[in-house]
């Protein structure tokens, strides 16, 4: 059989060549002492387009959420999220363990937090209750099928939570994603947010690495808290090489990862007994009725597709970079014929 079609994730995504050789070249320094030229030349850059003062480098998505969240809140207060946020479903409990919060689940459908589901989930401030401190927004919503708020969603729900005192941390995981599916700069997603952390590993194929973006301010302390988490690296230079290449070539492509998984959606929604949420970017989830999502992967996997039980009857596939046109044909046809069986 050929090499499986790898829909898992697009994490599964390697560096470019153009990356490998930006890495081979890279001009590196201690960055523990601020001293990696590289390192320093990607965070200006992810700053300059996120619309914040500063950036930071760091190790993974899952980190640069921690600390966001650490900046923002203080232990025994409340942060709130959609119900299958990434901060939530996958990061164990992070938040509680590492930063004293705890976690205030909303359920929302698509994933999104509207002005109002944010207003209904206020409670008033009384010293016998934990403090309300932080709302997380995640665009592209992973786990809701890449969901993408809108520009004036995202600025509704930030407004809704600034009126509040609420800060705002965004899981921009795919914010690219989000970006290249409206025709917006990110910038213009980010307005007014206190931090965002965007992943160069996903869809821009950088082999390792996030930012976290905020104010001056907050990007220093957030510098002592990667320190404290054992995420100081030392010439990291390496990897930000592959991050410039990233953010500087890989951002339009994404709108082909989109088109493919429209391709792959509709031959999901082809099968007996599948929902398949409608499809803006590169994720697609669909609920199965009827049957397991972890005997499906199974059968797919036999059939030479890697796919994802998110959960007993939630199925994901993602496509990237490293699946072409003709493999998401052959995809699409294999999911077709696995589901209608
Ligand atoms: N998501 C991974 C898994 O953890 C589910 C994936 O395969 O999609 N925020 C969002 C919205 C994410 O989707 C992810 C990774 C992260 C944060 C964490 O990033 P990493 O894996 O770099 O820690």
């Amino acid at each position: 059989m050929s090499t499986a079609i790898d829909l898992r994730s697009d994490t599964v995504t390697r560096p470019t060549p153009a990356m490998r050789r930006a890495m081979a070249d890279a001009e590196v320094g201690d960055d523990v002492f601020g001293e990696d030229p590289t390192v320093n030349r990607l965070q200006e850059l992810a700053a300059r387009l996120l619309g914040f003062e500063a950036a930071l480098f760091v190790p993974s998505g899952t980190m640069g959420n921690a600390i966001g969240l650490r900046v923002l809140g203080e232990p025994g207060q409340e942060v709130l999220a959609d119900d299958r946020s990434h901060v939530i479903q996958y990061e164990l409990a992070g938040m509680a363990v590492l930063s004293g919060l705890i976690p205030r689940a909303l359920a929302t459908g698509d994933g999104r937090l509207s002005p109002e589901a944010i207003a209904g989930a206020l409670k008033p401030k009384a010293y016998y209750r934990s403090d309300q401190a932080v709302v997380v927004l995640e665009n592209t919503h992973n786990l809701a099928g890449g969901t993408v708020y809108s520009v004036e969603e995202m600025r509704a729900a930030i407004a809704a939570a600034r009126a509040a005192g609420l800060k705002v941390h965004v899981d921009g995981a795919r914010i690219w994603n989000a970006a290249v599916a409206l025709g917006v700069e990110p910038r213009e997603l980010l307005a007014g947010a206190d931090t965002v952390m965007v992943c160069l590993s996903k869809g821009l194929c950088a082999p390792v690495g996030s930012l976290l973006g905020g104010s001056r301010e907050r990007i220093e302390k957030a510098r002592r808290v990667r320190k404290q988490l054992g995420g100081g690296m030392r010439q990291a230079g390496v990897i930000a090489a592959a991050g410039i290449v990233a953010l500087e070539t890989m951002i339009p492509r994404l709108a082909e990862d989109h088109e493919n998984a429209r391709l792959l959606a509709e031959a999901l929604a082809r099968g007996r007994g599948v929902r398949v949420a409608p499809v803006r970017t590169n994720i697609v989830v669909a609920a199965l009725s009827g049957r397991s999502a972890p005997d499906v992967v199974s059968a797919l996997a036999e059939r030479g597709v890697r796919a994802t039980a998110m959960d007993a009857t939630t199925l994901r596939v993602v496509t990237h970079h490293d699946v072409s046109r003709d493999d998401c044909r052959r995809a699409a046809a294999i999911l077709e014929q696995t589901l209608a069986a």
